[in-house]
């Protein structure tokens, strides 16, 4: 018989990880694997939030009822979608009202997508169909992420965020079958959002810190590489079916690899806008600074309600 001395949670977290099972709030953690998952669920919490920014913007000048109606429902989401991910985060021993003030004085990061302006009804469109298809690729591994909380958030949010795909592509072929100048709105929103599309997967595997460690915890279950060549693999027969084409010379056809060879983004530009110089990141952060600022009285009455029925 042999006689095991008490049980060593680090060997219990590891076996967890290795049988592909769940690790839930209580279950002890490495410090390592509770900072990547905070950091990542909470950039992630961020952009949701941030992300209801650049459509917001055409909630008034929506050109009709419906278009209106569909818009505001999916803003909608956006929002219920961080309020879902700031729980996950607080599991770990995080605090909401932390995480937004890390997110507003810039400490912490959001996507690079949501630091470009949205110039057309357009962009409406194109941002369902490429900024929420990129969102899905991305995410529908997260639904197998090892963390619980973030796990089970991610399988609703991914539901919704085909609703949006769905929309947004939707609204394109719409445009496509309409006008000649709705024709070359779409086609103008495919080129500026192409690129900034493919690098929400975040940098090139070589210079991704994060990628090897967060596949061995089983937080990612691709490389950044691997989901961007899914999501470029997805789009292009997309784009055929609308008639528009992907601002990208070198993207063909590979037969022997059986996938879309395609161009690199331009890496300067996206670390330029993940330090902060992205063309609307100045608004972008005013905006939710004063969002959060005009908010207050809700937050101090919540508390005085609270205090006054404990
Ligand atoms: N933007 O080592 P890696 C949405 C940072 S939600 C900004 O590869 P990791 C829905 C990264 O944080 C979109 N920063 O990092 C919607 C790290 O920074 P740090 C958000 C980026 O974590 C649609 C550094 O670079 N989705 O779209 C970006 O292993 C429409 C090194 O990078 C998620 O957050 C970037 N694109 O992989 C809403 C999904 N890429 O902290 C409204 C969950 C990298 O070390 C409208 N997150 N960085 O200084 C993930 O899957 C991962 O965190 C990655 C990055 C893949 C984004």
């Amino acid at each position: 018989m042999t006689v095991t001395g008490p049980a060593d949670p680090a060997l219990g977290f590891d076996r967890l990880i290795e049988a592909e099972q769940r690790i839930e709030p209580r279950d002890w953690m490495p410090e390592g694997y509770r900072k990547t998952l905070i950091r990542q669920i909470a950039q992630h919490a961020h952009s949701e939030i941030i992300g209801m920014q650049p459509e917001g913007n055409w909630i008034t000048r929506a050109p009709s009822l419906r278009r209106k109606a569909i818009l505001l429902a999916k803003v909608q989401d956006e929002a219920g979608h961080g309020m879902y991910l700031y729980a996950a985060a607080e599991t770990l021993g995080v605090d909401r009202e932390e995480l937004t003030e890390k997110l507003i004085s810039a400490q912490q990061k959001y996507s690079s997508i949501f630091n470009y302006p949205t110039l057309t009804y357009a962009d409406v469109g194109v941002i369902g169909w490429l900024v929420d298809g990129a969102a899905i690729c991305n995410q529908v591994p997260l639904c197998r992420c090892s963390y619980g909380p973030y796990a089970r958030a991610m399988i609703r949010i991914c539901k919704e965020e085909s609703f949006h795909q769905r929309q947004g592509y939707e609204l394109l072929l719409a445009m496509v079958n309409g006008t000649d100048a709705q024709k070359a709105m779409v086609q103008e929103a495919t080129n500026r959002w192409w690129w900034p599309s493919l690098m929400m997967f975040g940098p090139p595997d070589g210079d991704s810190p994060n990628t090897q460690q967060s596949m061995a915890w089983g937080i990612k279950r691709h490389t950044n590489d691997e989901l961007r060549q899914r999501f470029v693999d997805m789009s292009v027969p997309q784009a055929e079916a609308l008639g528009v084409t992907l601002p990208d010379p070198d993207l063909r056809w590979n037969d022997e690899r059986q996938a879309h060879d395609h161009g690199e983004p331009d890496w300067s530009e996206f670390r330029a806008v993940i330090g902060g110089g992205g063309p609307a990141t100045a608004q972008r952060l005013a905006h939710r600074r004063k969002a959060h600022e005009d908010g207050a009285w809700v937050r101090e009455a919540a508390r005085a309600y609270a205090e006054k029925h404990s």
